[in-house]
């Protein structure tokens, strides 16, 4: 067992990801605002490259002019970036066609759907992949600039790269690459988001060897769940001959042994629990109507219609609930500018109309659907009132709506139905886990989830809570940092199992 510090100290962290930490937005007078985002990754890893004096990499959300520079955050800011001054900050600009290529194109209408194994709906397209290439030369050039500022800055240690997700995997090979040519020490981390493919999947990319080398380029690979680890290093094997070693996950490439880790994502659990314990009544549960609730980027991946049809074929098979249960469905809109994104829209509006015309009676409808982004502290009201969550992916690398719902179980313990082709189904067993293609078993258990006896929901709530709140994200931070060997060890509470 090992002892890890609740206090996280990383040796110089250089964070690059698509989007930076927050958003600017221009003001009326032309000058540059930042506007907080709230992801769990920017909560628990925002505040370390703060106290670390870290560098963070990413795209500002707009087009920068010349005489633009990021804007130092204002007094009062309570997000967790407030604290990251604007030296710390390295944005990279990209022009309006290279984005809509780079991003709509090869990161969301190549990537997501292939990751997700959905590669019937994947767009193979060489100009998407020119502009994939040139984007992440871009955030290459920005972080040597970066590597060789903490060089300058802190000559005695040696900084960690640590790459995020799908829109930047060929970019570890350029910044290693150059990085040894001029001498610049570093190791380079990765962590997918998203899930990683079989090889039969992964193969129908016609680069698909680049991107293997790209994130071959680390010193430690991160994913969600053993199952995208082994894939990944089956992808090595098959399409670049790599030698790989399946127990203890290394792949060898160019004279160099790459180490592969799942390192599960959690949640700012205690930051949930207590919005739950802040957050008014939102309402859900004082009109003796039970309550489904749904919420999703609007995205295929996630299962909506399934979800509708599932909630219909119970009203169909189990007319006891009809005027008792509604399905609150709160779909933030996602990638709006993609094809697939925009049907999707349409076919869930026509058959929200669809469903609610078929049963709605004077006095109630059955589902009730927000197209739009609610607070956090809302949702954590949400959370807190419903009855059941119903969190059904055809895929997904692991789903934080799932654990977000469980950390605010802080009245009436609900139930969690959830999808094993999402990363958390493998991990939280005391859900109740169904296949989301099989509607009418879908129908059942929401039925069994629906009249389960309190004491049997109590005792799988508190199963659930009590991982999450262990396995949260400082835990999976942590854990990254320690398995690249970044973290500064301190004596401290012993958080293994
Ligand atoms: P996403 O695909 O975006 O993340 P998810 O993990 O569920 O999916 O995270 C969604 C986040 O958006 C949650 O924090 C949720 O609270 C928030 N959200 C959803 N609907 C909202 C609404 N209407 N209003 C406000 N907030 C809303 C990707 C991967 C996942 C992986 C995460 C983290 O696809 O599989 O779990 O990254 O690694």
């Amino acid at each position: 067992k090992r002892m890890i510090s609740h206090s996280v100290t990383a040796s110089s962290l250089i964070v690059v990801s698509n989007r930076l930490p927050f958003v600017l937005k221009r003001t009326e007078d032309d000058g540059l605002v930042r506007k907080p985002s709230a992801g769990g990754l920017v909560t628990a890893v925002a505040p370390v490259v703060v106290q670390s004096g870290g560098l963070w990499v990413g795209w500002p959300g707009l087009q920068m002019k010349e005489t633009d520079s990021v804007p130092e955050s204002v007094e009062g800011d309570v997000s967790p970036t407030a604290g990251l001054k604007s030296s710390q900050v390295l944005s990279v600009n990209l022009d309006d066609v290279d984005y809509e290529l780079y991003y709509n194109g090869c990161c969301n209408a190549t990537f997501w759907p292939l990751f997700h194994s959905m590669p019937d709906r994947a767009i193979f397209n060489e100009k998407f992949w020119m502009a994939y290439k040139k984007v992440n030369e871009d955030f290459s050039e920005i972080t040597l600039k970066a590597l060789r500022k903490m060089q300058t800055d802190h000559p005695e240690q040696v900084p960690l790269v640590w790459i995020h997700d799908y829109h930047l995997m060929l970019a570890a090979n350029t910044i290693r690459q150059k990085a040894e040519e001029e001498n610049l020490q570093c190791k380079i981390g990765f962590f997918l988001h998203i899930p990683f493919p079989p090889w039969d999947i992964m193969k129908i990319f016609p680069w698909e060897d680049m991107i293997l080398q790209g994130i071959l380029a680390c010193d430690l690979v991160g994913f969600h769940v053993e199952d995208y680890c082994l894939n990944f290093l089956d992808s090595c094997q098959r399409g670049l001959g790599s030698r790989v070693d399946r127990k203890l996950m290394l792949a060898e490439h160019g004279g160099r042994t790459v180490r592969i880790r799942p390192l599960p994502i959690g949640i700012p659990f205690s930051r949930f629990d207590q919005m739950a314990h802040e957050s008014p009544n939102c309402g859900l549960d004082t009109n003796n109507v039970k309550v489904v609730l749904g919420v999703d980027r609007l995205d295929y991946t996630k299962g909506l219609v399934n979800r509708l049809q599932a909630f219909e074929r119970l009203l169909e098979e189990f007319p006891e609930h009809i005027g008792k249960i509604m399905l609150m469905q709160v779909a933030v809109p996602s990638r709006t500018d993609v094809k697939e994104y925009i049907d999707l829209k349409e076919d869930m509006d026509k058959l929200v109309g669809q469903i609610n015309g078929k049963f709605s009676t004077p006095t109630w409808s059955p589902i009730r659907y927000i197209y739009g982004c609610i607070s956090q502290q809302e949702l954590a009201g949400y959370y807190r009132d419903a009855d059941v969550a119903l969190v059904t992916p055809m895929r997904d690398g692991m789903n934080l709506v799932a654990k977000e719902f469980v950390a605010c179980r802080i009245r009436d313990p609900g139930v969690l139905i959830l999808s094993p082709f999402a990363g958390a189904g493998g991990m939280m067993h005391e859900a109740l886990l169904v296949n989301p293609y099989e509607i009418g078993t879908v129908a059942k258990v929401l039925h069994r989830a629906l009249t389960m006896p309190h004491d049997e929901r109590e005792v799988r709530m508190n199963a659930l809570r009590a991982r999450e709140k262990i396995y949260d994200v400082n835990f999976w931070m942590k854990s990254f940092l320690k398995s690249i060997g970044t973290l500064i060890e301190e004596d401290g509470e012993d958080v293994t199992p």
